[in-house]
Order: C-alpha cells, then sequence, then structure tokens
C-alpha cells in the first residue's frame, strides 16, 4: 500500500478467556442473546491474544478486506453487522459534529493474527472479536466506553463479550428479548482479587475443529432436552455459587463448579441429535488424570479436596486451573503422562503440531 492509500490506522489487541460456567445456546441470534449466563477468566495478555489493526482507506466505498493470520479470507456475517454497526456510529457522530472527517463509508482493510492455533477450541474468536471492536474503535475515532465495545462485540461473536474485561468477568443472559439491552458482560472481580489463580493450556491438537461453535449450539438449541434443563434449573444457581467462590477465594468451589460445568457442556453436546463430540482420548486421560491426582493427594488431607480443575471448550484442548503454588507439580505430573514426542526433523514436528508449532 502505498502511504497516501492509508489515511487512518489503528492497532489492538485483545486476550483469550475461557468460561468456568460455559455459554452454550442463542435464545435470538439477531441480537446474539445466549440461552444461559456464562462466567469466564481473561488469560494473561502476554501468553494468549489477538492483534488487530484496521486501515481506513483514503477510497470512499463501503469494502471491508480482512486478512487473518496473513490469508485472505471472506468476513462472516456476524463480521459485516459488527463494522456496519460502527460505521453507523461514525455517521451519526459526523453528523453531529459538522466538519468531522468523513470516515463511515471508506474502504477497510482489517488485518489480524493470533500467537496461537486460531479455531482449535482456545477462544480465538473471542480475542479476535474483541479485538475487531477495539480497533474499529480507535481506527473511527469513536472512543466508545468499554461496555458498550462489549455489546458490539457480542454482535461478532457472544463469548467476546468478556474479554473487554480483565479478571473474573460474567456475562449476564439478560430477560430483555426486544434490545438485548441488559445481556451485557461485567467484571465480576479483577485478577487482583486472587492473584494466585493459573491457568494451564494443554495443547492436545491444533487442527481446526470440524463443527463451528455457532453451528453445533444451534444444533443443541434445536434438539437437546438437557439444554433446556440446564439453562433454567443449573446455571443460575451455578453462577451465584461461582461468584461466591470467586469473593471467597475457595478453591474447591471453583474447581468443583468448573469441572462439573464443562462436563455438563459437553453432555448437552452429546445430547444433540446428530451428536456432537469435542472430547477426544487424549481429553478423557486428562478427566481420568486430574481426577485420580485430586483423589490421591486429597486422601490422607481432608483441609481440601482440589488442586486442580480442568475445563474443556469446543475442542479436545485442556485448559487447567490451579493455584500457583501448584504449577510445578501438576506441570511435571501432565509432562510425565503426555510427553513430548521427539522428531527426527521439522517437517515431522510441524506436520505433528498442526499450526501450534
Ligand atoms: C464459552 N464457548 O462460554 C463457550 C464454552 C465454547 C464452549 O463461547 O456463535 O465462539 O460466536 O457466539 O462465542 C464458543 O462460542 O460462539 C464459546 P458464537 P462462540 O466460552
Amino acid at each position: 500500500e502505498t502511504d497516501g492509500a492509508v489515511t487512518h490506522e489503528a492497532t489492538a489487541t485483545a486476550p483469550v478467556n475461557i468460561a468456568v460456567i460455559k455459554y452454550w445456546g442463542k435464545r435470538n441470534e439477531a441480537l446474539m442473546l445466549p440461552t444461559n449466563s456464562s462466567l469466564s477468566l481473561t488469560l494473561d495478555q502476554d501468553q494468549l491474544q489477538s492483534r488487530t489493526s484496521v486501515r481506513v482507506r483514503a477510497e470512499r466505498g463501503d469494502a471491508v478486506r480482512l486478512w487473518l493470520n496473513g490469508r485472505e479470507e471472506k468476513l462472516s456475517a456476524r463480521m459485516l453487522n459488527l463494522v456496519a454497526a460502527m460505521r453507523r456510529l461514525r455517521r451519526e457522530k459526523e453528523e453531529e459534529a459538522k466538519g468531522a472527517e468523513e470516515l463511515a463509508s471508506r474502504v477497510l482493510h482489517v488485518a489480524s493474527v493470533n500467537n496461537f492455533p486460531t479455531a482449535a477450541g482456545l477462544a480465538s474468536s473471542a480475542s479476535g472479536l474483541a479485538c475487531l471492536a477495539v480497533a474499529l474503535d480507535a481506527a473511527l475515532g469513536l472512543d466508545l466506553p468499554r461496555a458498550q465495545l462489549s455489546a458490539l462485540a457480542r454482535l461478532g461473536s457472544g463469548s467476546a463479550c468478556r474479554s473487554l474485561f480483565g479478571g473474573f468477568v460474567a456475562w449476564d443472559a439478560g430477560v430483555n428479548n426486544a434490545t438485548g439491552a441488559d445481556s451485557v458482560a461485567r467484571q465480576v472481580a479483577p485478577e487482583t482479587h486472587w492473584p494466585a489463580m493459573c491457568a494451564l493450556v494443554l495443547v492436545a491438537s491444533a487442527d481446526q475443529k470440524e463443527m463451528p461453535s455457532s453451528r453445533g449450539m444451534q444444533a443443541t438449541v434445536d434438539t437437546s432436552p438437557l439444554l433446556l434443563h440446564r439453562a433454567a434449573h443449573v446455571v443460575p444457581e451455578r453462577m451465584r455459587a461461582i461468584e461466591r467462590a470467586i469473593r471467597d477465594t475457595d478453591f474447591d468451589a471453583f474447581a468443583e463448579l468448573t469441572m462439573r460445568d464443562s462436563n455438563q457442556f459437553h453432555a448437552v453436546c452429546l445430547d444433540t441429535f446428530p451428536p456432537i463430540f469435542y472430547l477426544n482420548s487424549v481429553s478423557q486421560a486428562v478427566i481420568a488424570l486430574v481426577t485420580r491426582y485430586n483423589e490421591l493427594k486429597h486422601a490422607k488431607d481432608s483441609s481440601r479436596r482440589f488442586t486442580a480443575a480442568y475445563t474443556f471448550d469446543a475442542g479436545p484442548n485442556a485448559v487447567l486451573y490451579l493455584l500457583k503454588e501448584d504449577v510445578p507439580e501438576v506441570l511435571r505430573l501432565v509432562n510425565a503422562f503426555f510427553p513430548h514426542p521427539s522428531f527426527a526433523n521439522d517437517n515431522d514436528r510441524d506436520e505433528y503440531y498442526g499450526q501450534a508449532k
């Protein structure tokens, strides 16, 4: 691109979040309203992040082009929605402030990279769409408040609304089906509230999943009676309980709720017809290992019941939540049971790890 072609440019980064009470299902797809509330932890931005640059070009038009991890891709309908909503806000601003520079109908180029495997069930859409909202906000000079950016990010991907906040973040389902105004993410506690809390991300496979989340959850909404039970009778109490566990920094309560909710999310996937399988044999081995480790470790020491809690999203990769003091022991355990294979050459290694490298 020549210098004159780009008039405004902004780059933003956004962190991944991993839910402990899982979002799965929309009651309204146009407004992106979930069937149940959810709660996640935003991970350290230095480890897993998306980075997105938005360039506003000199030429007029409503075209938007996207490069994801260096390859040009078509924008999804939801991304186009998000861009359209933010261009509308820019247009309103221009109409209010006479003489404001005309940016609302200019060609946009978006480049986004993840420093981790994309679409492998590691919440890449959450960080990616959160990042897009923040970068567009800056490139279009909107300067919107965080809560509004969160609601805009939700239009791109539900879980993205939680990545606008750090620490422990709830997304309340809300009850308003006309506007969705009360379906908002809010910070339950900042990361400094429980600094010992750590996440270990175990990559069992960096392959892209076969069933994208949005299609999978719609199939669940359409066919699973268990989802109705979960949304009405399980999640509301779990949201209260996990907020209590976080407030009291009660790791046992936090761990049990986390593992039970991961299990139930995968149960509703199995209850979908035809069924959806995100866990594989490695995931099952991780569940067995964590379960047995917790049992053996705390058989004699009844002051606690859990040292590590597993959770799985829409893919086979595990995230373990645990306290900092226990990281070395759990890492040793994981490395002993799942040793890194050795490779004859770089090609074999790259093939094994897919995009993860
Ligand atoms: C979550 N997941 O709460 C749950 C747990 C996966 C399992 O949010 O259709 O990519 O874009 O709203 O947010 C994955 O779903 O789906 C997800 P859309 P999204 O993190």
